[in-house]
């Protein structure tokens, strides 16, 4: 199917005529964006419909992602790339006199998440895509996406973020596709006709869940899947039950908001509702798909592959047996099997403050059948491995202890595949964190490190930077990212070289232009622009880099005449609105940006700039635009990282501790190819063993840092008494819990080797294309291919089309 500029012309117009009934020329461009959304439904419905079709008369495996969190960016320029007809319309539009940037603008950059196991999400879903393979995700819609950030006084302030004013093109409705959840109440088991029993539910209350479809649509491959999102509503039949605003609150409450939290699990109840909504309505619908296939119940698994992102949907276990057992009738030994088959895990973080626990008389108040079910998987489970293990073993891995529920525990029990998302990380679920259940089934656990899709984040984000990789390996690396590693032929022609270092001015001036418009700030398109761009936790260490900016500040104080590096210091990162020091860190930026920005003294020689309201589409942004990218994080702590990725890919240079996904990078660019420092995992647990790091000795050996700290609480950086204090002790009396006093030399010496070297324009350039070119690896389409085939064997099955995809994996 080609469509011809002059079709997409008439079929534009006659779309927004039958949409709006009045001129185009009158439109505005949300206007514009909903009737060009509206076109490309249309155009890629049957695709949709055919996919939907095929996997269902082939009667094909298919994976459900089950996340909590997807963050998908703007849709429009995506999908116009991937069904190919990117150029037609833009050339159509402009002939139609409109800017199609600014129709683009126009959509709401859906927040349905937080961080990284969000976008990853996302990745996912269109590497699943394009490699045609059969699969779904599965999630919230939630009303309200993750809060919008403003700084006042240097301070964030969350505000709703109503992503749904203006409706939402993509998602269709499908209120006959609905499925009731029931919550609460009490629950008897009764024997049935059968002799088995059955549980009998009285006073539940009964919710139903509505699911949204958005199709998730191929590279270039007529493939077009399925994003389904639950939304909560009361059910019509029981309407007459709600009386008070309240109790017609309750309900919409469920689907109301993201937690706005990444890293500090809270136990509250309406996140467990919210688990249980979207993880119930899910395997509902699973099963009434499976159910019209006629098959048995063994065969189960052999369609269906359920993934388990991170444990808020570890009750798709519970629930699955939930229905094998009391609806179809299995016995306890088949649905546990089925069940098993069915699921797997992935973990995304070793953190323990993140680890989910249910008090258990909250999952016996809201869930009552779940939990005796939950009761019994554990009871079972020590049941078996008392006769292997010793008691203090098997106990440490019990799914109920110390009055909790605990769902790591329940997830690995319930799934036959547990992976970590980075080499290192997966080590130290096995060696430390889950050595236990390593112990107990070391045949479960793997690695599948993470990865990102290059057409978004290079493709999409970088077409000046895609034009020159076209030009000179070809335009296979899309759908063959090993590709990439092509481009290394040209790392010793002059004119490449070049190009790459115009492509990269330009693309700061567009950042720089971006930053001009919204916070009036002037920067220096040739100045050294450094990245770091992540949700704001301790862990990852901002702090570390705050604390060089103000070493260079002191430094161009003491000696204003010192020629020096001109630097850009860029931060993008929402705090938890609960997480007090991350929020008292984010104002500390704030503080010292303007003390700096506004210190003539300094001029350009530094700048700092914390871009409010960090997402998708300012990430799109910045990352063209990065020369370094931040990846300081204590090792051991995190978990892969993948914004490492996304701007080695577009040619940044990595400053980095061996931590997560870093270390692959640095085993594919080498080491010379970035900037390594501080300490390394094992030395971090070796001091964690002999409690040998005392950071206050730091603060007294090292003049310099002294010197640097000390600006915290002596007045050096206005209005910051409170938050500088805190700071300060925590750095210097509470032992520095992320030692970033500690690496915080060998960090100052690879910031200044970034600097040598940046003096050195061919050579900077020599290394950014290698990174560029060693990113291949990285690309999300390998890691789906590896969880397809070794953990949801699913098939790479294409409807009608040719598989396009071809990936070689890279050496
Ligand atoms: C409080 C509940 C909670 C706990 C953990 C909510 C969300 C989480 C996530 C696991 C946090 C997260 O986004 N982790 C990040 O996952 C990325 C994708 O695998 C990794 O690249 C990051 O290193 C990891 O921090």
């Amino acid at each position: 199917m080609t469509l011809t500029i002059e079709q997409f012309k008439e079929e534009f117009s006659q779309t927004f005529e039958g949409l709006y009934a009045f001129d185009l020329a009158q439109s505005s461009p949300i206007q514009q964006y909903t009737a060009l959304g509206n076109f490309l439904k249309v155009y890629s419905s049957d695709n949709w419909n055919n996919t939907n079709q095929e996997y269902l008369d082939k009667q094909v495996k298919q994976v459900y992602y089950f996340s909590m969190e997807f963050l998908p960016g703007r849709m429009l320029k995506s999908n116009l790339l991937n069904l190919g007809i990117l150029d037609t319309v833009r050339s159509g539009l402009k002939e139609m006199g409109l800017d199609f940037e600014e129709i683009v603008q126009a959509e709401v950059d859906p927040a349905l998440g937080n961080g990284g196991l969000g976008r990853l999400a996302s990745c996912f879903m269109d590497s699943i895509a394009s490699l045609g393979i059969p699969g779904n995700g599965n999630g919230i819609r939630y009303r309200y996406g993750l809060f919008q950030q403003k700084f006042v006084d240097g301070y964030q302030v969350e505000l709703p973020e109503n992503w749904l004013r203006n409706g939402n093109v993509w998602e269709v409705r499908k209120e006959n596709k609905a499925v009731l959840i029931r919550f609460g109440g009490q629950v008897s088991l009764v024997k049935g006709a059968a002799g088995n029993l059955k549980p009998v539910y009285t006073q539940t209350q009964n919710i139903l869940a509505v699911p949204y479809d958005t199709g998730m649509i191929g590279y270039q491959n007529e493939v077009v899947n399925n994003l389904r999102l639950w939304s909560a509503e009361i059910p019509p039949e029981e309407e007459i039950h709600y009386h008070t605003i309240a109790e017609r609150e309750q309900v919409n409450q469920i689907t109301e908001v993201l937690y706005p939290d990444d890293s500090n699990y809270e136990g509250q109840v309406l996140r467990l509702r919210q688990e249980y909504f979207f993880t119930s309505a899910g395997i509902q619908s699973i099963v009434r798909y499976y159910k019209q296939s006629g098959l048995a119940w063994q065969h189960f698994p052999d369609k269906i592959a359920v993934h388990i992102n991170d444990t808020h949907p570890a009750l798709c276990i519970p629930e699955l047996m939930r229905i094998l057992l009391d609806e179809e009738n299995l016995s306890w030994e088949q649905a546990w099997e089925i069940t098993k088959k069915t699921m797997s895990y992935t973990n995304h973080t070793i953190l323990q403050e993140a680890m989910e626990k249910w008090p258990v008389q909250m999952v016996q108040d809201l869930l009552p059948r779940i939990y005796q079910i939950i009761e019994e998987i554990n009871h079972r489970h020590i049941e078996k491995k008392l006769l292997s293990y010793t008691p203090e073993l098997t106990y440490r891995t019990a799914i109920i202890a110390d009055g909790y529920v605990k769902m790591a525990n329940l997830a690995i029990i319930g799934s036959h595949s547990i992976n970590g998302v980075a080499q290192l990380h997966t080590e130290i679920l096995m060696q430390d964190t889950l050595k236990d259940f390593y112990q107990m089934y070391p045949a479960k656990f793997n690695n599948k490190t993470n990865g990102i899709t290059q057409r978004r984040w290079l493709h999409l984000a970088n077409e000046g930077l895609t034009k020159l990789i076209d030009e000179k390996i070809g335009t296979a690396w899309k759908t063959s990212p090993s590709e990439l590693k092509l481009f290394k032929a040209f790392v010793n022609d002059p004119a490449t070289l070049d190009r790459l270092a115009e492509i990269k001015l330009a693309n700061k001036k567009t950042l720089a232009a971006y930053i001009k418009q919204e916070f009036h700030m002037k920067l220096d398109p040739t100045a050294l622009f450094d990245v770091q761009i992540k949700r704001l936790h301790a862990y990852k260490r901002q702090l570390l880099n705050a604390l060089h900016i103000l070493d260079r500040y002191l430094q161009i104080k003491d000696d204003p005449e010192a020629v020096i590096q001109p630097r850009v210091f860029i931060f993008g990162a929402k705090a938890a609105p609960s997480y007090v020091y991350a929020k008292q860190i984010i104002k500390l930026i704030n503080a010292i940006a303007d003390l700096v920005n506004h210190d003539p003294v300094v001029g350009d020689k530094l700048k700092v700039v914390f871009v409010e309201n960090y997402g998708v589409s300012l990430a799109e942004l910045i990352i063209p635009a990065a020369e370094v990218s931040e990846q300081i994080s204590l090792a051991g702590k995190e978990a892969s990282g993948t914004s490492n990725m996304k701007l080695m890919l577009n040619g940044a240079l990595t400053v980095a501790t061996l931590d997560g996904a870093n270390v692959e990078i640095r085993d594919f660019v080498g080491e010379e190819n970035m900037f390594l420092f501080g300490l390394n995992d094992q030395e971090v647990y070796a001091f964690y063993e002999n409690g040998s790091y005392h950071s206050r000795e730091i603060y007294e050996n090292n003049p310099r840092l002294h010197r640097i700290l000390d600006t915290l609480i002596d007045g050096t950086i206005p209005n910051i008494e409170t938050e500088g204090r805190v700071i300060f002790d925590s750095l210097v009396y509470y032992n520095d819990e992320y030692f970033v006093l500690k690496d915080f030399d060998s960090y100052v010496a690879a910031q200044e080797k970034v600097d040598q070297l940046y003096q050195d324009v061919g050579s900077w350039n020599q290394k950014s294309l290698l990174n560029i070119a060693s990113s291949g690896p990285f690309s999300a389409d390998f890691t789906i291919k590896r969880y397809a085939e070794e953990i949801w064997k699913t098939s790479f099955f294409t409807p009608g089309a040719y598989q396009k995809i071809h990936l070689t994996e890279p050496i």
